[in-house]
């Protein structure tokens, strides 16, 4: 049988596959209804097809997947639906029109080229289309497929997963694009390769990524957290204990990833390459050899664990402690170790020369701790899950994991933030297993581990304790708080649908 990655998203003509019965599908088809009425209304023709894919909750193993480190995310009921028609060879002025549902966002127009760079002095909430479909054309010509001559599409977007929220709304986003330009070109590949090429195309928004995201949106499967690898993709099935729920609450701190990058998401990055490069020549490579060849931390991985065996440890992080300072890097220091100039040693590429202009120092010691202990505390995890621990003890050590993976965010990684330290230490007094912040962090959401009994009674004191005076001070509206703080179950992945 076909492994689940080798397998091509699959095509419904009904939404049942994918919202179940019950509430969920009726809500499903008042949303298709509206997306079908609306696109009438905007573009004065039917779609041809819908794609969606979801947003995602990562439990555990945060900021490592860039460094090639395996993550352990679920996909949650939140989504993107992308409606779409291609248009008629020589019909229209050959135009991408992106319009969504949310007035908020109003008509994107870009011409329908795949070679035209995305503006990201400019920011716009399109871009995350066009990434899609400029990463579709280079993917199809990479294949030496016969893409034609590119013609004008109408797009209507309806999406769920709220912005900013650490939910992944911008893979939803950029995933079910992807899906549905295929869908509209009549072509699918095996969902390990859009999970990969998805990857790649988000990185045309200006963030050095790693590839989670898109990951577990197209892999991920009903009922499931997945231990999603990296080089090659692939995702590996978890099954959850029963006992215990995820809830997510929404710090209400917005993080703008794709605005701060140069400060925040991309900087980590830097500072990640720029502690492995140190640590192989720490360990004996010649600078120019690590310059050219490590780019990540895991590919210094096996270096640091040899030092550490001769100090009859098996932990890298004993390399790091040994041979990297405690202080705060400058500039200077490091390109003494590498023996170049850092806008070389990062390859010139813009968006590090960004980093490197807005970076006042480069914490390497820290950001590498955080990297090699969240990549065990992975496996940790994953461990606890198929271990023959009693309920009761799997959930605290899964809930022990999760508030030791948030301490390290928060102190080594510095990417928590007043709101979700705050948030966290809630969820904790209000008898959650463990709770952490989730995805990027800098903002958005944080999820907590809870014994399924409690949590109706959690999520009331959490309204109470968190969201109440927010309500009063008219940050959220109270009819909105559902949106905010819910309990969510693994949901399944991108699916296209083609009604008759
Ligand atoms: O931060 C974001 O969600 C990244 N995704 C993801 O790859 C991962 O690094 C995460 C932190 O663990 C995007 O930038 C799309």
């Amino acid at each position: 049988m076909a492994k689940h990655e080798d397998l091509p998203i699959p095509v419904f003509s009904s939404l049942d596959p994918v919202y179940g019965d019950g509430s969920q599908l009726e809500e499903a088809r008042l949303r298709f209804d509206h997306l079908k009425a609306k696109f009438l209304q905007v573009f004065g023709h039917p779609p041809d097809v819908f794609a969606r894919s979801p947003g995602r909750v990562n439990l555990i193993g945060e900021h490592i997947d860039y460094e090639g480190y395996s993550v352990l995310p679920m996909a949650i009921r939140q989504d993107t639906i992308v409606a779409i028609r291609k248009h008629d060879a020589g019909e229209g002025n050959h135009l991408l029109k992106i319009a969504n549902v949310n007035d908020k966002y109003s008509m994107c127009t870009y011409p329908a080229d795949p070679d035209q760079e995305v503006d990201l002095k400019n920011h716009k909430w399109g871009h995350y289309f066009l990434c899609g479909y400029k990463g579709y054309y280079e993917f199809a010509k990479s294949k030496g497929q016969d893409v034609g001559v590119p013609v004008g599409l109408d797009v209507l977007v309806d999406g769920t997963v709220p912005t900013g929220s650490g939910l992944s709304s911008s893979a939803a986003f950029v995933c079910s694009s992807t899906i549905a330009i295929m869908a509209a070109l009549g072509a699918n590949f095996p969902k390990k390769e859009i999970a990969q090429l998805t990857c790649d195309c988000e990185r045309h928004i200006g963030t050095q990524s790693g590839g989670m995201d898109q990951a577990i949106s197209v892999m991920a499967k009903s009922g499931f957290a997945e231990l999603i690898d990296f080089n090659p993709i692939r995702a590996t099935d978890v099954q959850l204990p029963d006992g215990g729920t995820f809830v997510i609450a929404h710090s209400l701190a917005e993080s703008q990833k794709a605005v701060t990058a140069a400060t925040n998401y991309n900087n980590r990055v830097v500072e990640c390459r720029l502690a492995s490069i140190v640590l192989g020549i720490k360990l004996g490579m010649k600078p120019e050899e690590a310059i050219k060849n490590v780019k990540t931390l895991s590919d210094v991985e096996g270096l640091c664990l040899s030092f550490a065996k001769e100090r009859n440890s098996s932990d890298p992080v004993l390399a790091v402690k040994e041979l990297l300072k405690e202080e705060p890097y400058t500039a200077e220091e490091i390109e003494q170790i590498t023996v170049d100039n850092l806008p070389s040693v990062l390859g010139n590429s813009p968006t590090s020369l960004d980093v490197l202009k807005a970076a006042k120092h480069f914490k390497l010691y820290q950001r590498a701790s955080h990297v090699y202990s969240e990549a065990r505390r992975v496996y940790a995890f994953k461990d606890a899950v198929s271990s023959s621990l009693s309920e009761e003890d799997k959930l605290k050590k899964l809930g022990d994991l999760m508030n030791d993976s948030h301490y390290s965010c928060s102190v080594l990684y510095e990417c928590s933030c007043p709101e979700l330290e705050e948030l966290v230490k809630i969820c904790r007094d209000n008898d959650a297993l463990g709770a952490r912040l989730t995805g990027a962090g800098w903002g958005g959401c944080a999820v907590a581990l809870v014994k399924e009994a409690i949590v109706p009674q959690f999520i009331h004191n959490l309204k109470e304790s968190f969201y109440k005076s927010r309500i009063e001070r008219g940050v959220i509206k109270k009819d909105d708080i559902g949106l905010y703080v819910f309990a969510s179950k693994p949901s399944s992945g991108a699916a296209i649908f083609q009604f008759q």
